[in-house]
């Protein structure tokens, strides 16, 4: 039986084609306009992955498997996915089709069609790169009414026996993050990322994005990401060696310059599957038990990956469509302009936006804590947010992206995700990074025209959704904050709100 076996962009696992046969079987991979554009990709992250689906290619190639590669200026490209798997049957008259469960629901929803369009049989195989398939999420959250991350970790912990001995957590808790929170300090020594040397099919995907995709957000060079999976291990074995060890202390610490800090850098090659998530984990567990990196970091690790990383997937195929269109804040303003050019006297804006610009990196406190945060209480609507979030960050898919924006940052599912928004005036970013230091605006003024946006703005987000937000219990002591503030108080965050929130 002659299989076409079609392999994303986002799909470069050898796992996922472990009955593919050498003689029978033609590997198709395209590199088309259609995803490069749907939104317009920050060029680091067209580049990481024309380069890795191609060195992929080779390196199938070379263990004989046949592989049918469709480069993005082949003249006979369509442009277009649907398009080059028709073109593909024509060329290669296979008897069935063989696709992996993709990471978008746009386009799971096109390859739903295609067995009637193409006359073919058609089977769309689980993604079995993740711990928790979307059948298994939805049969464990189907039970909650509201779900929490931390119950479903656990169960995860249970479920691949991951620091857990005589059935308990290691260490006698299951979460250490209390212990992860300590402000930056000056004298950090932080070991560098994993820099890749690009090499001569790098280098052509570098031409080839700079000339089709010039206005396309955010500096294509240098460029060093890994593109092999022999690379991105290099890159995660580098992580666990030197960065692991600090990864909770100063998981929450943002400095100025220092993009990296202790994080692991990996999520470029977990989503396009360079890496796995179960040997991330492993390879973290390892550590602790070779007295390598103590549990506060190593838990802290593996709850990204087993915890966040899995649950933020269950949520996206257990919500979807709808999921998409949630806005339960009616946030209506559009993204200032500065998200794209980073020209803001907000030290902390203009910072992490530059770095983004840059590396189409940001850590996770700067996309949470400062330009989401900033989105959420100046009242972005989540369709700008989301689709920045999407373009600009080299790991976005739209299966990890759109929970994390719209449920984590936005609020925008109602607390579905999260059980209270994630707003905070400037003090959290003042007691968490060293930007408030070097900005234009005093951190310490609540009001007027040298204050910090974030001080008055917290406020008038509070004031502004008080009818959808005053009966959660975790919030409704700042209500009665609130409250007590006299007239002038009140009117002034009014006020400053306006006229800052009007003159973007
Ligand atoms: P580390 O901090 O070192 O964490 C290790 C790994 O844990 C990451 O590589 C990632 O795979 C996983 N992880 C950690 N937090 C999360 C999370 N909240 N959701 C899913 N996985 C997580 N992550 C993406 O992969 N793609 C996105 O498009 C994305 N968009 C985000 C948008 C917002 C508003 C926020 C708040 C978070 C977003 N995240 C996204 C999650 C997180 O910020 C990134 O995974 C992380 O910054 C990647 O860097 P790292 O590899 O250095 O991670
Ligand atoms: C993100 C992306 C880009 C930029 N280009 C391609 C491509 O040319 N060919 C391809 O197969 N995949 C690409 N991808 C990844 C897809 O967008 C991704 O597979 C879907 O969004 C589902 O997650
Ligand atoms: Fe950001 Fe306010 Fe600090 Fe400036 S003062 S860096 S705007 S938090």
């Amino acid at each position: 039986m002659k299989t076409l076996r079609l392999v994303l962009g986002d799909q470069l696992s050898h796992s996922l084609l472990k009955d593919c046969k050498k003689q029978q079987d033609i590997i198709l991979m395209g590199e088309v306009m259609d995803e490069a554009t749907y939104v317009k990709h920050h060029k680091k992250k067209i580049i990481l992955i024309f380069s890795a689906m191609r060195h992929f290619a080779n390196d199938l190639r070379q263990q004989g498997y046949q592989v049918d590669y469709i480069t993005l200026d082949d003249p006979k490209n369509s442009g277009s996915l649907t398009q080059e798997v028709a073109r593909a049957i024509t060329r290669h008259q296979p008897t069935r089709l063989i696709a992996t469960f993709p990471g978008e629901y746009r386009v799971l929803k096109n390859m739903q069609k295609w067995s009637k369009l193409f006359n073919l049989a058609v089977e769309i195989r689980q993604d079995d790169r993740f711990l928790c398939s979307p059948e298994a999420f939805s049969a464990w959250a189907g039970k909650r009414k509201q779900p929490r991350m931390e119950y479903f970790y656990r169960e995860m912990r249970k479920k691949y026996t991951i620091l857990i001995k005589d059935n308990a957590p290691v260490g006698g808790q299951w979460n250490y993050d209390v212990e992860n929170r300590c402000p930056p300090k000056k004298d950090l020594i932080i070991a560098p990322t994993y820099q890749a040397k690009p090499d001569g099919i790098t280098h052509q995907v570098i031409s080839l994005v700079k000339k089709k995709f010039p206005d396309h957000f955010g500096e294509a060079e240098p460029f060093h990401f890994a593109v092999t999976r022999k690379q991105a291990l290099t890159a995660l074995k580098q992580f666990i060696a030197k960065r692991l060890a600090h990864f909770g202390d100063h998981q929450d610490a943002m400095i100025q310059n220092e993009p990296w800090m202790y994080h692991a850098h990996i999520s470029f090659y977990l989503n396009i599957g360079l890496l796995l998530p179960l040997e991330c984990i492993k390879a973290a567990e390892k550590a602790y038990e070779d007295k390598k990196a103590p549990l506060n970091a190593v838990e802290g690790f593996i709850r990204q990956i087993m915890g966040w990383r899995e649950y933020i997937r269950g949520i996206y195929w257990l919500k979807m469509p709808h999921y998409a269109k949630s806005n339960f804040l009616a946030a209506q303003n559009p993204l200032p302009d500065f998200y794209w050019t980073a020209r803001t006297k907000m030290n902390c804006l203009h910072q992490c936006v530059t770095e983004t610009k840059q590396n189409a990196y940001a850590h996770h406190i700067q996309r949470l804590m400062v330009l989401g945060n900033f989105a959420l209480i100046a009242g972005i609507s989540p369709k700008a947010v989301n689709e920045w979030f999407l373009t600009v960050y080299a790991d976005a898919y739209e299966w990890v992206e759109l929970p994390n924006v719209s449920g984590m940052i936005l609020f925008a599912d109602g607390g579905y995700l999260a059980s209270k928004p994630y707003a905070a005036s400037g003090s959290y970013i003042n007691k968490m990074s060293n930007y408030c230091q070097s900005c234009a605006y005093k951190i310490n003024q609540k009001n007027g025209a040298d204050a910090c946006p974030f001080n008055y703005l917290y406020w008038d987000f509070l004031v502004r959704n008080r009818d959808k937000l005053a009966s959660n219990p975790r919030i409704a002591m700042m209500y009665r904050t609130y409250d007590r503030m006299n007239k002038d108080k009140k009117e002034a965050i009014y006020l400053d709100s306006k006229q800052f929130l009007d003159s973007l």
